[in-house]
Protein backbone atom coordinates (compact mmCIF):
# COMPACT_ATOMS: atom_id res chain seq x y z
CA UNK A 1 0.00 0.00 0.00
CA UNK A 2 2.93 2.38 0.62
CA UNK A 3 3.67 4.84 -2.14
CA UNK A 4 6.96 6.53 -2.60
CA UNK A 5 6.89 10.27 -2.13
CA UNK A 6 8.83 10.99 -5.32
CA UNK A 7 5.85 9.70 -7.31
CA UNK A 8 3.55 12.34 -5.80
CA UNK A 9 2.50 15.09 -8.17
CA UNK A 10 3.87 18.59 -7.54
CA UNK A 11 0.42 19.91 -6.66
CA UNK A 12 0.05 17.36 -3.83
CA UNK A 13 3.44 18.23 -2.43
CA UNK A 14 2.57 21.92 -2.46
CA UNK A 15 -0.70 21.23 -0.66
CA UNK A 16 1.13 19.34 2.06
CA UNK A 17 3.74 22.06 2.50
CA UNK A 18 1.03 24.72 2.75
CA UNK A 19 -0.72 22.65 5.40
CA UNK A 20 2.53 22.22 7.33
CA UNK A 21 3.20 25.96 7.16
CA UNK A 22 -0.13 26.56 8.90
CA UNK A 23 0.27 24.01 11.71
CA UNK A 24 1.31 25.03 15.21
CA UNK A 25 0.90 22.81 18.24
CA UNK A 26 0.72 23.87 21.87
CA UNK A 27 2.54 21.70 24.38
CA UNK A 28 1.53 21.37 28.05
CA UNK A 29 3.79 22.47 30.91
CA UNK A 30 2.61 19.39 32.80
CA UNK A 31 4.11 17.15 30.13
CA UNK A 32 7.56 17.95 31.49
CA UNK A 33 6.93 17.45 35.20
CA UNK A 34 6.65 14.28 37.27
CA UNK A 35 3.07 13.10 37.21
CA UNK A 36 1.56 9.72 37.79
CA UNK A 37 -1.39 7.46 37.89
CA UNK A 38 -4.00 7.37 40.63
CA UNK A 39 -1.80 4.76 42.31
CA UNK A 40 1.64 6.32 42.34
CA UNK A 41 4.31 8.18 40.42
CA UNK A 42 7.39 6.90 38.65
CA UNK A 43 9.92 9.64 39.12
CA UNK A 44 12.15 10.60 36.20
CA UNK A 45 15.57 12.04 36.91
CA UNK A 46 15.23 14.49 33.99
CA UNK A 47 11.73 15.76 34.83
CA UNK A 48 11.29 19.52 35.25
CA UNK A 49 11.07 20.48 38.91
CA UNK A 50 9.91 24.07 38.49
CA UNK A 51 8.46 26.49 35.94
CA UNK A 52 11.86 27.62 34.69
CA UNK A 53 12.76 24.04 33.80
CA UNK A 54 9.38 23.52 32.11
CA UNK A 55 10.03 26.58 29.94
CA UNK A 56 13.56 25.36 29.18
CA UNK A 57 12.20 21.98 28.02
CA UNK A 58 9.40 23.56 25.99
CA UNK A 59 11.94 25.84 24.35
CA UNK A 60 14.09 22.87 23.38
CA UNK A 61 11.07 21.11 21.81
CA UNK A 62 10.37 24.29 19.84
CA UNK A 63 14.02 24.60 18.76
CA UNK A 64 13.89 21.04 17.41
CA UNK A 65 10.45 21.05 15.79
CA UNK A 66 9.85 24.74 15.01
CA UNK A 67 6.08 24.42 15.52
CA UNK A 68 5.53 24.64 19.28
CA UNK A 69 5.86 28.33 20.17
CA UNK A 70 3.40 28.25 23.10
CA UNK A 71 3.12 26.36 26.39
CA UNK A 72 -0.21 25.65 28.09
CA UNK A 73 -0.09 26.65 31.74
CA UNK A 74 -2.10 25.22 34.64
CA UNK A 75 -2.72 28.01 37.13
CA UNK A 76 -2.16 26.13 40.37
CA UNK A 77 0.80 24.12 39.12
CA UNK A 78 2.57 26.91 37.22
CA UNK A 79 1.32 30.17 38.71
CA UNK A 80 0.92 29.31 42.39
CA UNK A 81 0.93 33.03 43.19
CA UNK A 82 -1.97 33.61 40.78
CA UNK A 83 -1.76 37.06 39.25
CA UNK A 84 1.37 37.60 41.34
CA UNK A 85 3.18 34.96 39.23
CA UNK A 86 2.62 36.76 35.92
CA UNK A 87 5.88 38.74 36.09
CA UNK A 88 7.92 35.54 36.42
CA UNK A 89 6.16 33.99 33.43
CA UNK A 90 6.88 37.10 31.35
CA UNK A 91 10.56 36.86 32.24
CA UNK A 92 10.65 33.19 31.29
CA UNK A 93 9.01 34.02 27.95
CA UNK A 94 11.84 36.46 27.26
CA UNK A 95 14.58 34.07 28.34
CA UNK A 96 13.34 30.98 26.55
CA UNK A 97 11.62 32.36 23.45
CA UNK A 98 8.37 30.45 23.94
CA UNK A 99 5.15 32.14 25.04
CA UNK A 100 2.42 31.30 27.54
CA UNK A 101 -0.45 29.65 25.68
CA UNK A 102 -3.81 28.64 27.07
CA UNK A 103 -4.41 29.33 30.73
CA UNK A 104 -5.99 26.40 32.57
CA UNK A 105 -7.85 27.23 35.77
CA UNK A 106 -7.50 24.50 38.38
CA UNK A 107 -10.76 23.65 40.12
CA UNK A 108 -10.02 20.11 41.21
CA UNK A 109 -7.35 19.99 43.87
CA UNK A 110 -8.49 22.20 46.69
CA UNK A 111 -10.04 20.28 49.62
CA UNK A 112 -13.07 22.54 49.41
CA UNK A 113 -13.88 21.11 45.97
CA UNK A 114 -14.62 17.64 47.31
CA UNK A 115 -18.28 17.98 46.28
CA UNK A 116 -17.66 20.16 43.27
CA UNK A 117 -16.36 23.59 42.36
CA UNK A 118 -18.54 25.69 40.05
CA UNK A 119 -21.39 23.22 40.77
CA UNK A 120 -20.84 22.81 44.49
CA UNK A 121 -24.13 22.97 46.42
CA UNK A 122 -22.49 25.43 48.84
CA UNK A 123 -22.73 28.98 47.41
CA UNK A 124 -19.54 29.98 49.28
CA UNK A 125 -17.51 27.31 47.49
CA UNK A 126 -19.11 28.18 44.15
CA UNK A 127 -18.15 31.81 44.66
CA UNK A 128 -14.56 30.81 45.45
CA UNK A 129 -14.45 28.78 42.20
CA UNK A 130 -15.90 31.68 40.19
CA UNK A 131 -13.30 34.01 41.67
CA UNK A 132 -10.60 31.57 40.51
CA UNK A 133 -12.09 31.67 37.02
CA UNK A 134 -12.04 35.49 37.01
CA UNK A 135 -8.44 35.54 38.25
CA UNK A 136 -7.53 33.07 35.48
CA UNK A 137 -9.06 35.41 32.89
CA UNK A 138 -7.03 38.31 34.30
CA UNK A 139 -3.85 36.18 34.24
CA UNK A 140 -4.53 35.33 30.59
CA UNK A 141 -5.12 39.02 29.81
CA UNK A 142 -1.88 40.04 31.50
CA UNK A 143 0.01 37.39 29.52
CA UNK A 144 -1.73 38.25 26.27
CA UNK A 145 -3.07 34.70 26.11
CA UNK A 146 -6.14 34.28 23.96
CA UNK A 147 -7.60 31.15 25.54
CA UNK A 148 -8.86 30.23 28.99
CA UNK A 149 -9.27 26.47 28.90
CA UNK A 150 -11.77 25.13 31.41
CA UNK A 151 -12.18 21.57 32.59
CA UNK A 152 -14.19 20.86 35.71
CA UNK A 153 -13.96 17.62 37.66
CA UNK A 154 -17.45 18.23 39.07
CA UNK A 155 -19.93 15.41 39.25
CA UNK A 156 -21.24 12.81 41.67
CA UNK A 157 -20.68 9.15 42.40
CA UNK A 158 -24.12 8.00 43.53
CA UNK A 159 -27.61 8.50 42.11
CA UNK A 160 -29.77 10.89 44.04
CA UNK A 161 -26.90 12.49 45.95
CA UNK A 162 -26.75 15.69 43.88
CA UNK A 163 -29.24 17.66 41.81
CA UNK A 164 -28.07 17.25 38.23
CA UNK A 165 -30.45 19.93 37.00
CA UNK A 166 -29.71 22.61 39.60
CA UNK A 167 -26.02 22.15 38.91
CA UNK A 168 -26.64 23.03 35.23
CA UNK A 169 -27.96 26.41 36.34
CA UNK A 170 -24.99 27.06 38.61
CA UNK A 171 -22.59 26.21 35.79
CA UNK A 172 -24.36 28.56 33.40
CA UNK A 173 -24.14 31.39 35.92
CA UNK A 174 -20.43 30.77 36.51
CA UNK A 175 -19.58 30.67 32.81
CA UNK A 176 -21.55 33.85 32.14
CA UNK A 177 -19.63 35.62 34.89
CA UNK A 178 -16.36 34.34 33.40
CA UNK A 179 -17.38 35.49 29.94
CA UNK A 180 -18.16 38.99 31.27
CA UNK A 181 -14.60 39.31 32.56
CA UNK A 182 -12.99 38.48 29.19
CA UNK A 183 -11.49 40.94 26.74
CA UNK A 184 -13.13 40.86 23.28
CA UNK A 185 -10.15 38.95 21.85
CA UNK A 186 -10.23 36.21 24.44
CA UNK A 187 -12.01 32.88 24.29
CA UNK A 188 -13.35 30.44 26.83
CA UNK A 189 -12.74 26.82 25.81
CA UNK A 190 -15.18 24.40 27.45
CA UNK A 191 -13.81 20.86 27.77
CA UNK A 192 -16.01 17.82 28.40
CA UNK A 193 -15.31 14.39 29.82
CA UNK A 194 -17.79 11.57 30.40
CA UNK A 195 -16.33 10.20 33.64
CA UNK A 196 -13.48 10.44 36.16
CA UNK A 197 -13.02 11.57 38.82
CA UNK A 198 -16.79 11.37 39.17
CA UNK A 199 -18.19 8.00 38.22
CA UNK A 200 -21.97 8.39 38.21
CA UNK A 201 -22.66 11.76 36.63
CA UNK A 202 -20.21 14.37 35.37
CA UNK A 203 -21.48 17.93 35.04
CA UNK A 204 -19.97 18.53 31.58
CA UNK A 205 -20.05 15.02 30.18
CA UNK A 206 -20.20 15.42 26.41
CA UNK A 207 -19.98 17.85 23.50
CA UNK A 208 -23.68 18.63 23.59
CA UNK A 209 -23.46 19.84 27.18
CA UNK A 210 -20.26 21.75 26.44
CA UNK A 211 -21.88 23.37 23.39
CA UNK A 212 -24.99 24.34 25.29
CA UNK A 213 -22.94 25.81 28.15
CA UNK A 214 -20.76 27.71 25.70
CA UNK A 215 -23.88 29.18 24.08
CA UNK A 216 -25.23 30.21 27.49
CA UNK A 217 -21.89 31.80 28.43
CA UNK A 218 -21.63 34.05 25.37
CA UNK A 219 -20.24 34.32 21.84
CA UNK A 220 -16.58 33.96 22.83
CA UNK A 221 -17.13 30.57 24.45
CA UNK A 222 -16.38 27.52 22.31
CA UNK A 223 -15.86 23.78 22.75
CA UNK A 224 -12.62 21.89 23.39
CA UNK A 225 -12.34 18.26 22.27
CA UNK A 226 -9.97 16.11 24.33
CA UNK A 227 -9.63 12.97 22.23
CA UNK A 228 -9.32 10.78 25.35
CA UNK A 229 -12.63 12.02 26.75
CA UNK A 230 -15.13 9.88 24.86
CA UNK A 231 -16.88 6.59 25.32
CA UNK A 232 -15.18 3.82 23.36
CA UNK A 233 -16.51 3.64 19.82
CA UNK A 234 -17.58 7.29 19.69
CA UNK A 235 -17.12 8.78 16.23
CA UNK A 236 -14.95 11.74 17.26
CA UNK A 237 -14.48 13.06 13.73
CA UNK A 238 -18.24 13.34 13.39
CA UNK A 239 -18.33 15.47 16.55
CA UNK A 240 -15.55 17.57 15.02
CA UNK A 241 -17.59 18.00 11.82
CA UNK A 242 -20.60 19.16 13.84
CA UNK A 243 -18.59 21.61 15.93
CA UNK A 244 -17.06 23.05 12.75
CA UNK A 245 -20.51 23.34 11.21
CA UNK A 246 -21.76 25.16 14.31
CA UNK A 247 -18.69 27.43 14.35
CA UNK A 248 -17.72 26.39 17.88
CA UNK A 249 -14.67 24.17 17.51
CA UNK A 250 -12.22 25.94 19.82
CA UNK A 251 -9.46 23.39 19.92
CA UNK A 252 -8.15 20.00 20.89
CA UNK A 253 -6.36 18.23 23.65
CA UNK A 254 -4.67 15.46 21.71
CA UNK A 255 -3.70 12.14 23.22
CA UNK A 256 -4.58 8.51 22.56
CA UNK A 257 -6.02 5.78 24.70
CA UNK A 258 -6.95 2.14 24.66
CA UNK A 259 -9.50 2.02 27.46
CA UNK A 260 -10.12 5.36 29.12
CA UNK A 261 -8.42 8.73 29.55
CA UNK A 262 -5.01 7.08 29.25
CA UNK A 263 -3.20 10.15 27.81
CA UNK A 264 -1.01 8.00 25.55
CA UNK A 265 1.00 9.43 22.64
CA UNK A 266 -1.19 10.83 19.87
CA UNK A 267 -1.91 8.20 17.23
CA UNK A 268 -0.03 5.48 19.10
CA UNK A 269 -3.10 3.23 19.30
CA UNK A 270 -5.21 4.53 16.41
CA UNK A 271 -3.39 6.82 13.99
CA UNK A 272 -6.26 6.47 11.49
CA UNK A 273 -8.55 8.28 13.93
CA UNK A 274 -6.25 11.31 14.10
CA UNK A 275 -5.99 11.27 10.29
CA UNK A 276 -9.80 11.24 10.06
CA UNK A 277 -10.10 14.16 12.49
CA UNK A 278 -7.56 16.21 10.54
CA UNK A 279 -9.36 15.30 7.33
CA UNK A 280 -12.66 16.68 8.63
CA UNK A 281 -10.94 19.99 9.42
CA UNK A 282 -9.15 20.23 6.07
CA UNK A 283 -12.29 19.21 4.22
CA UNK A 284 -14.38 21.82 6.05
CA UNK A 285 -11.79 24.47 5.26
CA UNK A 286 -11.79 23.54 1.57
CA UNK A 287 -15.55 23.70 1.09
CA UNK A 288 -16.13 26.72 3.27
CA UNK A 289 -13.16 28.62 1.85
CA UNK A 290 -11.65 29.13 5.29
CA UNK A 291 -7.97 29.99 4.97
CA UNK A 292 -7.00 30.55 8.57
CA UNK A 293 -8.53 28.63 11.41
CA UNK A 294 -8.87 29.52 15.05
CA UNK A 295 -8.46 25.94 16.21
CA UNK A 296 -6.03 25.55 19.10
CA UNK A 297 -4.15 22.31 18.50
CA UNK A 298 -2.90 21.32 21.92
CA UNK A 299 -1.33 18.23 23.42
CA UNK A 300 -2.61 16.92 26.74
CA UNK A 301 -0.17 14.19 27.69
CA UNK A 302 2.14 13.64 30.62
CA UNK A 303 4.25 10.55 30.25
CA UNK A 304 5.53 8.59 33.18
CA UNK A 305 7.07 5.61 31.39
CA UNK A 306 8.56 7.21 28.27
CA UNK A 307 11.21 9.88 28.69
CA UNK A 308 9.34 13.19 28.78
CA UNK A 309 11.44 15.06 26.23
CA UNK A 310 11.54 12.15 23.81
CA UNK A 311 7.79 11.59 24.18
CA UNK A 312 6.99 15.26 23.53
CA UNK A 313 9.17 15.48 20.41
CA UNK A 314 7.80 12.16 19.15
CA UNK A 315 4.26 13.45 19.75
CA UNK A 316 4.79 16.65 17.80
CA UNK A 317 6.34 14.73 14.89
CA UNK A 318 3.50 12.23 14.89
CA UNK A 319 0.87 15.01 14.86
CA UNK A 320 2.66 16.80 12.06
CA UNK A 321 3.02 13.66 9.96
CA UNK A 322 -0.64 12.69 10.37
CA UNK A 323 -1.65 16.23 9.43
CA UNK A 324 0.49 15.97 6.30
CA UNK A 325 -1.14 12.65 5.39
CA UNK A 326 -4.60 14.22 5.75
CA UNK A 327 -3.47 17.09 3.52
CA UNK A 328 -2.76 14.55 0.75
CA UNK A 329 -6.50 13.96 0.30
CA UNK A 330 -7.65 15.49 -2.96
CA UNK A 331 -10.88 17.11 -1.76
CA UNK A 332 -12.28 17.65 -5.27
CA UNK A 333 -11.62 14.09 -6.34
CA UNK A 334 -13.03 12.72 -3.09
CA UNK A 335 -16.19 14.82 -3.43
CA UNK A 336 -16.69 13.57 -6.99
CA UNK A 337 -16.29 9.96 -5.89
CA UNK A 338 -18.62 10.50 -2.94
CA UNK A 339 -21.27 12.19 -5.05
CA UNK A 340 -21.25 9.41 -7.61
CA UNK A 341 -21.26 6.85 -4.78
CA UNK A 342 -18.07 5.20 -5.99
CA UNK A 343 -17.56 3.75 -2.56
CA UNK A 344 -14.53 1.59 -3.14
CA UNK A 345 -12.74 4.26 -5.17
CA UNK A 346 -13.48 6.90 -2.51
CA UNK A 347 -12.29 4.65 0.28
CA UNK A 348 -9.18 3.64 -1.65
CA UNK A 349 -8.24 7.28 -2.24
CA UNK A 350 -8.80 8.07 1.46
CA UNK A 351 -6.95 4.99 2.68
CA UNK A 352 -4.20 5.49 0.12
CA UNK A 353 -3.45 8.92 1.58
CA UNK A 354 -3.39 7.49 5.08
CA UNK A 355 -0.96 4.76 4.02
CA UNK A 356 1.39 7.12 2.19
CA UNK A 357 4.72 7.51 3.94
CA UNK A 358 5.07 11.28 4.15
CA UNK A 359 8.09 11.22 6.44
CA UNK A 360 10.60 12.09 3.69
CA UNK A 361 8.39 14.99 2.56
CA UNK A 362 8.00 16.34 6.09
CA UNK A 363 11.75 15.97 6.64
CA UNK A 364 12.36 18.05 3.51
CA UNK A 365 9.92 20.68 4.75
CA UNK A 366 11.77 20.83 8.07
CA UNK A 367 15.14 21.21 6.41
CA UNK A 368 13.85 23.96 4.16
CA UNK A 369 12.91 25.86 7.35
CA UNK A 370 16.35 25.34 8.89
CA UNK A 371 15.08 22.63 11.24
CA UNK A 372 16.52 19.19 11.87
CA UNK A 373 15.14 16.63 9.39
CA UNK A 374 14.50 14.26 12.28
CA UNK A 375 13.90 16.16 15.54
CA UNK A 376 13.91 12.99 17.66
CA UNK A 377 17.31 12.00 16.30
CA UNK A 378 18.52 15.56 16.83
CA UNK A 379 17.34 15.44 20.45
CA UNK A 380 19.30 12.21 20.96
CA UNK A 381 22.52 13.66 19.62
CA UNK A 382 22.10 17.09 21.26
CA UNK A 383 23.02 15.87 24.75
CA UNK A 384 20.07 17.89 26.18
CA UNK A 385 18.49 14.95 28.01
CA UNK A 386 21.82 13.95 29.55
CA UNK A 387 22.41 17.54 30.63
CA UNK A 388 19.03 17.95 32.37
CA UNK A 389 19.32 14.49 33.90
CA UNK A 390 22.56 15.52 35.55
CA UNK A 391 21.22 18.90 36.65
CA UNK A 392 17.90 17.62 38.02
CA UNK A 393 18.60 14.08 39.30
CA UNK A 394 19.29 15.09 42.89
CA UNK A 395 16.21 17.30 43.08
CA UNK A 396 14.01 14.57 41.61
CA UNK A 397 15.29 11.93 44.00
CA UNK A 398 13.52 13.85 46.76
CA UNK A 399 10.17 13.79 44.95
CA UNK A 400 7.37 11.82 46.59
CA UNK A 401 6.53 8.79 44.50
CA UNK A 402 3.42 7.68 46.32
CA UNK A 403 0.34 9.44 47.60
CA UNK A 404 0.39 7.63 50.95
C1 LIG B 1 -8.67 16.12 32.55
C2 LIG B 1 -7.71 16.85 31.64
C3 LIG B 1 -7.95 18.35 31.66
C4 LIG B 1 -6.92 18.78 32.67
C5 LIG B 1 -5.75 17.92 32.24
C6 LIG B 1 -4.57 17.89 33.17
O1 LIG B 1 -8.63 14.73 32.36
O2 LIG B 1 -7.79 16.33 30.35
O3 LIG B 1 -7.69 18.92 30.42
O4 LIG B 1 -6.65 20.15 32.63
O5 LIG B 1 -6.37 16.65 32.08
MN1 LIG C 1 -7.65 17.59 28.59
MN1 LIG D 1 -7.96 14.16 30.32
Amino acid sequence: MERSVSSLPQEKQERVWRALDGLQIEIPSWGFANTGTRFGKFIQAAAATNLTEKFADASEVHRLTGITPTVALHVLWDLPGGEGSVAQVKELEQTYGVRAGSINPNLFQDQEYKYGSLCNPDPVVREKAVQHMLASVRIAKALDSRDISLWVADGSNYPGTQSISRRIGWLEEALKATHNEMAPTQRLLVEYKPFEPAFYHTDIADWGMAYSLAKAAGPQAVVLVDTGHHALGTNIEQIVAWLLHLGVLGGFHFNDRKFADDDLTIGSIDPYQVFRIFHEILSYKTWNKVHEDQIAYMIDQSHNLKGKMEAMVQTVMQAQELFARAALVDQNLLAELQDSCKLVEAEEHFRGCFYTDVRPMVAEWRQSRGLPANPLEALRTSGYVEKITEERAAKNSNTQSSYA
